[in-house]
């Protein structure tokens, strides 16, 4: 049984699960999800631009714009989304799932000023199946708070090479980025945080 780092309210914190040749690889895969599915400026249902550039690998990806959140089983330009690549699905397999795999693996990019509120991921049919989130390139002030809104928050620094897997109780629970470090980190060419998010869909 892999022993997470910490635990955070039910999160498990694996810190600096890959290696930094392995972050580099992941990198790589990902250049060419993004040359196949370029990132978009995705919009909240109210109208708001978010900070964050998305894209995605696998059967889904999450979009959201003016008609709502969900899941899509192509990009907004028309195509496909990317097969999710094979060293991201080895890590699912490893601290997730060798049951199923997942159907998506959200790519948010974010530049310095960019962040996430809070918020809870409920746009899948079956929460008995884990989250599991991967931190490349600039350290992120992650905060977790509780699966209802509101009450006592606690927040922790996620720094590149972090896997986060959210299952059970804590696959509910609000969370959210509040700030990037810009410079921490040279993985990226030209900086900034990617943070994968892989999960079962329906
Ligand atoms: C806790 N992404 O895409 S990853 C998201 O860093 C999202 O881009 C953030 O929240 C990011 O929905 C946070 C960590 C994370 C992801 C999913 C979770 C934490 C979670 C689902 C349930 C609980
Ligand atoms: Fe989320």
């Amino acid at each position: 049984m892999t022993e997470p780092t910490l635990t955070l309210r039910g999160v498990a914190i694996y810190k600096g699960w890959l290696s930094p040749g392995v972050q580099a690889a992941m990198v790589e895969e990902l250049r060419g999800v993004v040359a196949e599915a370029p990132l978009f400026a995705p919009v909240t249902p109210s109208g708001k631009p978010m900070s964050v550039r998305m894209t995605a690998a696998g059967r889904y990806g999450w979009v959201t714009d003016r008609r709502g959140y969900r899941y899509e089983p192509r990009h907004p330009d028309g195509m496909d989304w990317p097969a999710i690549p094979e060293n991201v699905l080895a890590i699912w397999r490893t601290l997730a799932s060798e049951t199923r795999l997942p159907d998506c693996c959200l790519v948010n990019h974010y530049t310095q000023s960019a962040k996430m509120g809070l918020h809870q991921d409920r746009d899948e049919a079956d929460f008995s199946w884990p989250v599991l989130s991967v931190s490349l390139g600039d350290d992120a002030l992650f905060r977790i708070g509780n699966t209802t809104r509101g009450g006592p928050t606690e927040s922790i620094w996620l720094n590149s090479g972090d896997v986060l897997v959210m299952g059970g109780a804590a696959r509910l629970v609000y969370h959210g980025i509040d700030r990037i470090r810009a410079g921490s980190s040279s993985l990226l060419r030209g900086g900034g945080r990617i943070n994968l998010t892989c999960r079962v869909v329906d």
